[in-house]
């Protein structure tokens, strides 16, 4: 009772978005006093953003489903975790370094518009120091209580994130829950779907929040080219070689093949751009993974050399990047298109993540609708790109993967 009203409290402040590349200013050569302003932003936008999936939660039609009060519990959880961490002890004179630190720095930058906060509705629950501008701080020292702090941040978020890795799979069942209870027919309710789309965006930007955090605090475990998980030199052609391999490999395991359908690839030159390598192998994986499960269900796995070959087509101009892949699989009917981005309308990721449901029971009714599509559409959406699908019925399918190169789109959000 205590903990939901503090929930309905954060719920009435509006989300932070951070951009790739306000993360990639912030997180180069970040020093202790850095990572210390960091933990201060995160210990006021993640509870703002778990209350707002809290109420959502409470709010959308299938509430009452046991998985997705487990969820929400998580949410819950997490938040009182971050709302309960002591704040710093910081001296008035510590307070005053940070500001000048703030004004004096030279790529000084909006992280966190001010603005974007309503007035604050009870003085209980301060704005943290330094609110205003998050630059990357080289000069101001940081004391042991602040060091402790930042220390403490990355392990509570850690905890965090590890505790919200089942949640797809949790909210996969209790939409099963909600669809067994209901006998739902209209596999395209809008409602659930755009609760569902905002869901996972919200935990794909918590998710990467707290991932770029813990990489800068942890790391450096790469090289140069890395800000933490966002790589600024990522080679497009590289990671597609290794999702072409992955996917095929999947594929021949799968299907018992001796040799999964070829996957040709046009790339003009060495692609370089600012990405999350993770993202973008997720997305290419996916793609492929439909892709290879058309040709081999159109042809069956008893004629393995004559699947024609996909094709994977990178193009790059300004402003964007497009990976097509198409493949001859023999395509899904316009009027089914909708249905690949449906959340309802598919139980494929619950029998794909766990094995032991009885396969033949929960048999996909068409190549690809698992919940992989729509969720590689919202990574894609996530910087500012879109995945799109062309099909022809009785050919093939198209999938159009389109990145922002200039990686300046601001963080979806509301969708
Ligand atoms: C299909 C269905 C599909 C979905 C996504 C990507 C490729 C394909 N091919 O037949």
């Amino acid at each position: 009772p205590r903990l939901h009203d503090k929930i309905q409290h954060f719920a009435r402040f509006p989300q932070t978005g951070v951009s790739l590349k306000q993360m990639v200013l912030f997180g180069q050569k970040p020093s202790a006093a850095t990572m210390f302003k960091a933990s201060q932003f995160l210990h006021e936008e993640l509870p703002i953003r778990l209350a707002h999936r809290v109420k959502e939660l409470e709010e959308v039609s299938f509430a009452d489903m046991p998985s997705i009060i487990k969820v929400k519990n998580w949410y819950a959880q997490s938040f009182q975790e971050l709302i309960e961490l002591p704040p710093p002890t910081i001296s008035r004179k510590m307070k005053e370094d940070f500001k000048r630190g703030a004004r004096k720095s030279k790529d000084y930058f909006d992280c966190v518009p001010n603005h974007a906060f309503p007035p604050r509705q009870s003085t209980s629950q301060p704005y943290p120091i330094g609110h205003r501008y998050y630059n990357n701080i080289q000069h101001v020292q940081c004391t042991p209580e602040m060091t402790m702090y930042t220390e403490e941040m990355v392990r509570t978020i850690e905890g965090i994130k590890q505790r919200h890795d089942p949640v797809v799979t949790t909210m996969a069942q209790g939409i099963l829950e909600y669809k067994e209870k209901t006998h739902a027919t209209s596999f395209l309710d809008t409602q659930v779907q755009q609760f569902l789309d905002r869901f996972y965006m919200s935990r794909i930007g918590i998710r990467m929040l707290i991932g770029q955090h813990s990489a800068l605090y942890r790391g450096p475990f790469y090289h140069n080219d890395y800000v933490g998980v966002i790589c600024t030199k990522t080679n497009i052609k590289e990671i597609a070689l290794d999702a072409i391999a992955n996917a095929r490999f999947i594929c021949e395991d799968h299907y018992g093949l001796f040799k999964a359908p070829e996957v040709h690839m046009f790339c003009p030159a060495d692609i370089e751009f600012m990405y999350v390598p993770s993202h973008l192998n997720h997305m290419i994986f996916e793609l492929l993974k439909n892709s290879l499960r058309a040709v081999i269900e159109r042809y069956g796995s008893d004629y393995e050399d004559i699947y024609p070959p996909i094709k994977l087509v990178i193009a790059h101009g300004k402003e964007d990047i497009t990976i097509k892949i198409s493949d001859e699989g023999g395509g899904i009917p316009r009027s089914a298109i909708p249905m690949v981005w449906t959340y309802l309308y598919t139980t494929a990721q619950v029998q794909e993540l766990e094995p032991e449901f009885n396969k033949t029971e929960f048999k996909a009714p068409l190549a690809g609708f698992g919940y992989g599509l729509p969720t590689s559409r919202l990574y894609a959406r996530y910087f500012g790109g879109d995945l799109k699908l062309i099909s022809m019925e009785g050919y093939g399918t198209d999938a159009y993967l389109h990145l922002n190169r200039l990686s300046n789109s601001d963080e979806p959000l509301i969708m």
